[in-house]
């Protein structure tokens, strides 16, 4: 990571606006700051951190994603891993979550700029995750273990024979591989595979297990069969939540507070252009996750609207559920109209010809565009926080058809304690029929 002593001005290209601040140093404070950290919690204890002798039952649950999936379906896949190490210890294992390091991801194609290995600490507050399920990131991992071997890689598929007789049933069985397997055997007998960009990285065993069901009907594959230390669960999104926006998966979503430097600089925003602060909007924010119990409906936002406008693969497709431009921006004067709002602040991956062209239609909206220097330092994973945490705290938002972008915004707003009205809502394709909102999921204590 690149570290710059002195001011050096942030600025933000939006429309006209240009800004100049400490968030640098803010920055580079709290990225250290967390790593320095990471050992504490609010009110869990760090398992690492028990002698050595009462630690001999130790276990570490690793995981990936299929790689096309992006950022937000990825901290889905979190929510479902969390479950299962909860799942583990309750069964009285003494098991550890390790933080799949960010990186190489389709979207994140800013050029010039180093994304693989990312600790989670540079996105989220690491103890606040802790204070869900003991988590640590990987490099950590590698200390602990002694080096980077991981013992079994499990890489999970679905039944080669699919659902027999059309009847759905939970179940998990050793099977060969029915993809070709992406790991392959050193001269050491190991085996090497994409490991997060970490090359010197090595798999003991590696088979492949078919499962079908939620995540937790792993526990008894981890416990019983298998008895080494360390077992990474690859394709984890193959195994679904144990309880989709139930107690526990909101506990989960509540512990993924974003890194603190980036809700900073988020809010800074809000205040220098769109007249948005935590007092005048009702949107106090507790650190502490444990802490935060907002009333549903008690927020009250910004007096701005926001929008979450999904672009690239979203339009490629000619999907019917997603609007022209011209679509969209009508619909955005509409509602600004309706909710008296005179900002729009506007998140998006459109670029080039598409971006010009919604400047064109829009040339009031406002957007969080870093200079080539501070996205450098955020990445794009932190400017999409960004911009999810300033659409979070608008009066009003409106979301795209099935992004799991907006689907992350709408949760942290449920977090905020809005009005449900204000957040479950999406732009409609300009000739789709019917044009389904999305569902409200409460917020469970
Ligand atoms: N900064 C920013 N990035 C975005 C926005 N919309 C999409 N992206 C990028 O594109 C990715 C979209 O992939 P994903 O997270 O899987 O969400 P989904 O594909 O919309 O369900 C995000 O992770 C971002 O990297 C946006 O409004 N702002
Ligand atoms: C786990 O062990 C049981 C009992 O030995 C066996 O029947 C089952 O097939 C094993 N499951 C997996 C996924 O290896
Ligand atoms: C690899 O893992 C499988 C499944 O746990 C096990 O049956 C096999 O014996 C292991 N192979 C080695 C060489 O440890
Ligand atoms: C900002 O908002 C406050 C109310 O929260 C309002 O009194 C004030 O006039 C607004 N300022 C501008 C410049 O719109
Ligand atoms: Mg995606």
């Amino acid at each position: 990571m690149a570290h710059r002593a002195g001011h050096i001005p942030i600025v933000f290209i939006t429309s006209n606006y240009c800004f100049t601040g400490l968030l640098l140093q803010i920055l580079i404070s709290f990225v250290a700051f967390t790593t320095v950290v990471a050992d504490g919690a609010f009110s869990a204890s760090h398992t690492a951190t028990v002698p050595i002798a009462a630690a001999r039952d130790l276990r570490y649950l690793l995981y990936d994603v299929n790689p096309p999936e992006g950022f937000n379906l990825r901290r889905d896949v979190y929510i479902r891993m969390a479950s299962l190490v909860k799942t583990l210890r309750k069964e009285g294992g003494d098991w550890v979550l390790v933080l799949p390091p960010w990186g190489r991801l389709y979207h994140w194609q800013s050029p010039n700029i180093h994304q693989m290995r990312i600790p989670w600490g540079e996105f989220f507050s690491l103890m606040s995750l802790q204070a869900n399920v003991p988590v640590i990131e990987y490099e950590e991992f590698i200390a602990e273990n002694g080096g980077p071997f991981i013992d079994q890689v499990l890489v999970l598929q679905n039944y080669a024979e699919g659902w027999t007789d059309g009847k759905w049933e939970e179940k998990v069985d050793e099977r060969p591989c029915i993809e070709k397997l992406m790991y392959s055997r050193d001269k050491q007998g190991y085996y090497r595979g994409w490991f997060w960009g970490f090359e010197e990285t090595r798999a003991r065993n590696v088979t492949c297990v078919s499962a079908q069901g939620h995540a937790s009907i792993m526990a008894p594959v981890l416990q019983k069969n298998i008895t080494v230390t360390s077992v990474m669960l690859d394709r984890a999104e193959t195994l679904l939540h144990d309880h989709y926006a139930g107690k526990d998966y909101w506990d989960t979503r509540r512990s993924m507070v974003f890194a603190k430097h980036l809700r900073l600089i988020g809010d800074d925003f809000r205040a220098k252009y769109l007249n948005s602060t935590d007092s005048t909007d009702n949107t106090v924010y507790s650190e502490d996750w444990t802490r935060m119990r907002a009333k549903l409906g008690s927020a009250k936002g910004g007096p701005y609207l926001g929008v979450h406008l999904r672009r690239k693969d979203f339009i490629w497709g000619h999907r019917e559920d997603v609007p022209s431009l011209k679509g969209a921006v009508k619909k955005m004067h509409s509602l600004m109209k309706k909710h008296k709002l005179e900002s729009v602040f506007v998140a998006t991956d459109a670029d080039g010809e598409d971006l010009k062209e919604l400047k064109r239609l829009l040339p009031e909206m406002v957007r969080f565009e870093p200079s080539a220097e501070d996205l450098e330092l955020l990445k794009d994973g932190g400017v999409a926080i960004i911009d999810q945490w300033i659409c979070a705290h608008a009066r009003h938002f409106i979301g795209t058809s099935v992004s799991t972008f907006s689907f992350r915004i709408h949760e942290e707003r449920e977090i905020l304690g809005f009005d449900p009205k204000t957040t479950y809502n999406r732009f409609c394709g300009d000739t789709e029929k019917e044009c389904e909102q999305p569902t409200h999921w409460k917020i469970v204590y």
